[in-house]
């Protein structure tokens, strides 16, 4: 099985870098290149055809679209995706907490696979937890009642009786004034992150792969004599990384930037 995970790419504007670099990531992907270390000299071979995709929340910087109206700059990935798709490679969403309500698009219409907040996988036989991990933290009650608002039938109801431009200018405010993740506040939670993991190798997970914290992470514990997995993806924003998985490794990468 291989695998290819990212998160974070906080998509907006189709001519932003980070756009532009993941459309060409997800270009290569389809063409069996995977630019860095992973390739040639570790795996020992040129083409890499991956069979699953998996995006671990925060893709979009917002989602308030329905099939019948999707927001315009949305579409070239959304056709990168489904090119992908068609090619045989499984497409995994996992909502995050700019982007949500991804199921009756992304399963209902393109018939790709989503969870809401996180999915246990098997991965050649390991047992692998995804998640965006905004819910990692479970001492922040505010936040976690804030997220259960927003995704409320209740939430939904509204946002559905209003037009989506309107939704999308909203949106595009609302996002431009949330601070960006500060350092200190990268590290508080990858401490609650890690914790959050170290729960997870009690119920016997292998490895634990999150999103959230724009910090690209790899690191491997043995816990009651087997070699455990963590990992935070980084972003595409400043980082352009993903992780690759192939026979039970894990590689941490870095798109080359152009
Ligand atoms: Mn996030």
């Amino acid at each position: 099985m291989k695998t290819v995970f990212l998160s974070d790419a906080h998509l907006k504007r189709s001519t932003d870098d980070r756009y532009v670099q993941l459309l060409r990531f997800l270009a290569d992907l389809r063409e069996g290149r995977i630019r860095s270390l992973v390739d040639a000299p570790v795996l020992g071979r040129e083409k890499t055809q991956i069979d699953a995709l998996y995006i671990l929340g925060d893709f979009f910087d917002f989602w308030f679209c329905r099939p019948d109206a999707i927001h315009p700059e949305f579409q070239p990935v959304i056709n990168a995706l489904a090119d992908l798709q068609k090619d045989g490679v499984r497409i995994h969403l996992c909502e995050g907490n700019h982007d949500f309500f991804l199921k009756e698009y992304f399963k209902d219409v393109l018939g790709m696979e989503v969870f809401e907040e996180w999915a246990a996988v098997d991965l050649d036989g390991l047992r692998v937890l995804v998640s965006h991990g905004d819910t990692a933290d479970r001492s922040d009650r505010l936040y976690l009642m804030f997220r259960k608002f927003l995704r409320s039938r209740f939430f939904y109801a509204i946002q559905r009786r209003l037009p989506a431009s309107l939704l999308w200018t909203l949106a595009n405010m609302t996002s431009n004034v949330s601070k960006n993740l500060n350092d200190d506040n990268s590290e508080y939670l990858l401490g609650k992150m890690l914790s959050f993991a170290e729960e997870k190798w009690r119920e016997n997970y292998d490895a634990v792969i999150l999103g959230h914290c724009h910090k690209p992470l790899l690191r491997n514990f043995t816990v009651a004599g087997r070699e455990r997995t963590f990992v935070t993806l980084g972003d595409w924003i400043a980082h352009y990384s993903f992780l690759y998985g192939e026979d039970k490794k894990f590689f941490l990468s870095f798109y080359p930037p152009q």
